[in-house]
């Protein structure tokens, strides 16, 4: 017979590594919250017949976030056999809060407490006879990431399944309520489950406005009922949400006092360090100067020299040769030769050229990830995102971002606001992704070679965008609101295994690599065609009267102000909408590489179309504009609906093209000698508007639901 286990517990309290040692299986393990959203399902290890799945985290199990959401409905929908209730035993007060809730379901339960290598290292004992005591139920100790215990709690677990006993919960609320409970329990029992009375009577008293709509009662017993519980909400002064949740935390106080014995804390190399990074005036500076580095090792130094060797010596020569030789060999039509090696070989090898570059950006990330320092980033930008009307909720899609969009765009899923994850979901984009890091890399080799702050003050300057928008829109109707308050575990730090930084670093890479064997390599055949034959399908010997000029310079103008007004500039633009790597590989294409090192070609194309101020216009058009066809559907699936989808792409659009227009009309002037005429007043007019939209005092109106919120919230 099939069996089936749940693994349920706080976010960050190690299922995903219990999952992971118990059916041998590899899911990711995040150090922050909202990584498990979905539940997984594997078998344990050497047992067909036992199923287990891990279920998001969450920390109680009332129906507001998506993540409870899964949780109950998983619980209390699919009958599991039996639950295995993972707790932090560094945190117990905390984490046994969801086990009042989870022993109240009927279903057999084994405690297991785990991270009891660090309980034992901070010098703590736990008591297992008073929680098995307390709870009515097996209590076992583990250490998931150890692999220690976890086999003793799954076969706990299995026993207990296999026995089929419901788990009678024991009462542990005061007198009254639990006179109250009584009274509802007598009033409910033929509308529920007789093994969840319990937990029903709970929820009528909670006034659980899922459990009240699943399961009505005839209205003279609802009444009957409601009388009784604002007899007791009266006496008590408060309404019966909040009085089980105090008693809840009451129960569980009195039984960490006599199960825990705490050992006098000292300062671990963990705190010493967060009193330096998470410090109030020195945080931001780290970070800046963390992000500087990566970037200026992996994309001005160390990239830059494995870039022009992939792409000069690996594609540019060797490929390029090897490929015109073979084709030579067996006498291959020239037009076919033309459309492998300047087409495909030029444009997709241009861009294939760029990922161990990516890796090197995504191998430090990852480690600065995986370390367990971007965790406190998440906690430093919260305190400073809350100014903006963000929380640190919205920097964990942010930092996901800067792999790909698309999953950076799915993780705001965890922000229950909806204002503010419809605000993430429009921003999140601007951190620059693995794809636009290539326009990046390949306009800063060629224009800012000497100047090691342009590609770091990209990723900067995302962020810098997403708070000035933040300001901006929440003063509106539409993103008004308090955000959400952010709780999060800050994990110890800890030396990054390499091979945990490697697989990281490898599936934030393979997508690109994917994408270069796809949609890259069709974008850069069909640009070969287009820029090699005329509207009369005849080759032809000058780009410049191919179908693609043609198309190319009909909408010029339009990028004319941008200072990328030819039609190789604005092909270039288009074709980054569908991926923003196409820029290069069909600026690659356009430019003929395979006559020359892939590299300089590229760079000597580029270098002719462009001059600093244009394609410092170029670079933040493309940071701030919709991102990507994929990262597009996101944007419209996550939204639920065409107009959030097209206010996003709107304000995505308007903010490139104010960038770009006003860094090209500023710009030329300033520094190319134009003269100051209607585009650089129009620029200043541009700022100006800005800065009145930074300043300006929120509307009443939009005030007033701001104070809403925040009285809400208190
Ligand atoms: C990081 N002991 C210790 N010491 N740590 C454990 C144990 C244990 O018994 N069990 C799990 N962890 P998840 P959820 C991390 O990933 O399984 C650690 O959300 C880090 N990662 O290794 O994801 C586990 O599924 C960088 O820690 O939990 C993981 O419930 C710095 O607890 C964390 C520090 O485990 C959460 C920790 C990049």
């Amino acid at each position: 017979m099939m069996l089936k286990i749940a693994l349920a517990g706080n976010p960050n309290c190690g299922k995903t590594t219990l999952f992971n040692d118990l059916t041998g299986s590899s899911q990711y393990v995040g150090n922050w919250p909202g990584v498990t959203v979905e539940k997984k399902e594997g078998k344990l290890k050497g047992r067909k017949d036992i199923v287990i799945t891990d279920l998001p985290g969450i920390y109680s199990l009332s129906p507001y976030t998506l993540e409870e959401v899964v949780s109950r409905n998983y619980l209390l929908n699919d009958h599991p056999d039996a639950i295995i209730n993972l707790i932090d035993g560094t945190n117990l007060e905390r984490n046994l809060y969801l086990t009042t809730q989870i022993i109240e379901l009927g279903i057999p339960v084994v405690l297991a407490i785990n991270m009891m290598d660090v309980v034992k290292k901070n010098g703590d004992r736990i008591n297992v006879q008073q929680l098995e005591k307390a709870f009515g139920c097996p209590v076992v100790q583990t250490s998931a990431v150890k692999g220690v215990g976890s086999k003793e709690a799954a076969f706990k677990a299995i026993e207990l399944a296999k026995k089929g006993k419901v788990l009678v919960p024991k009462p542990i609320f005061s007198k009254p309520v639990e006179d109250t409970l009584e009274t509802i329990s007598a009033s409910i029992s033929k509308q529920v489950d007789p093994t969840r009375l319990r937990w029903y009577a709970i929820k009528y008293f909670e006034r659980d406005e899922k459990v009240l709509a699943a399961h009505p009662l005839p209205d003279d017993r609802l009444e009957n009922v409601e009388t009784t519980i604002r007899e007791v909400e009266d006496r008590m002064e408060d309404d019966g949400e909040s009085i089980i949740t105090n008693e809840r935390y009451e129960y569980i106080e009195q039984i960490v006092r006599h199960s825990v014995h705490r050992f006098e804390k000292k300062l671990t190399i963990s705190d010493r360090i967060d009193r330096v990074v998470t410090n109030r005036f020195l945080s931001l500076p780290i970070f800046i100067a963390m992000i500087w580095f990566v970037y200026y090792v992996s994309v001005t130094t160390l990239g830059s020299i494995v870039t022009d060797w992939t792409n000069d010596t690996l594609f540019g020569t060797w490929v390029t040769e090897g490929a015109t030789h073979l084709l030579n060999s067996i006498g291959t039509a020239d037009w076919l030769n033309g459309l492998i090696v300047d087409g495909i070989i030029g444009g997709v090898g241009t861009v294939l050229g760029f990922v161990p570059q990516m890796m090197i950006l995504f191998f430090f990330l990852s480690l600065l990830e995986d370390s367990g320092y971007m965790a406190r980033v998440a906690f430093i930008m919260d305190r400073l995102f809350r100014r903006f009307g963000l929380s640190g909720k919205s920097f964990i899609p942010i930092l996901i971002s800067s792999g790909c969009g698309v999953p950076g765009i799915m993780a705001t899923r965890t922000i229950e606001n909806d204002h503010d994850r419809r605000m993430t979901i429009m921003l999140t984009t601007f951190i620059p992704c693995g794809a636009k890091m290539v326009i990046i890399t390949m306009f800063v080799a060629t224009f800012f070679h000497h100047s090691s702050w342009v590609a770091p003050t990209m990723y900067l300057l995302g962020i810098a965008m997403i708070a000035f928008s933040g300001i901006i829109l929440k003063k509106t109707k539409m993103f008004a609101g308090e955000p959400a308050p952010f709780v999060m575990e800050l994990p110890a730090y800890h030396l990054p295994s390499l091979k945990g930084v490697l697989i990281h670093m490898w599936e934030r890479s393979k997508h690109f690599i994917v994408k270069a064997g796809t949609i890259i390599f069709i974008a850069c055949g069909l640009i070969w065609f287009l820029s090699s034959f005329g509207w009369n399908l005849r080759m032809v010997e000058d780009v410049d009267h191919s179908i693609l000029a043609g198309l190319g310079n009909t909408i010029s103008w339009v990028f004319a102000p941008l200072g990328f007004g030819s039609w190789k500039g604005t092909v270039a633009t288009i074709s980054a909408l569908v991926a923003k790597e196409n820029a290069i590989g069909t600026l690659a294409v356009l430019n003929g590489v395979a006559d020359e090192e892939n590299t300089r070609a590229v760079i000597a194309g580029i270098g002719s179309m462009f001059t600093g101020v244009s394609a410092l216009s170029f670079m933040l058009f493309n940071l701030f504009n919709p991102p990507c066809f994929a990262a597009i559907g996101a944007t419209s699936r996550e939204m639920g609906g065409i107009k959030w989808t097209m206010i996003a792409l709107g304000y995505q659009v308007l903010l490139g093209y104010a960038l770009g227009f006003v860094t090209y009309q500023l710009g030329s002037v300033l520094f190319l000698g134009h003269s100051f005429g209607f585009g650089a007043v129009l620029a200043l007019v541009i700022i100006g508007i800005a800065i009145y939209l930074l300043v300006r005092p929120v509307p009443a109106a939009n005030k007033m639901i701001l104070d809403r919120g925040q009285h809400a919230g208190a």
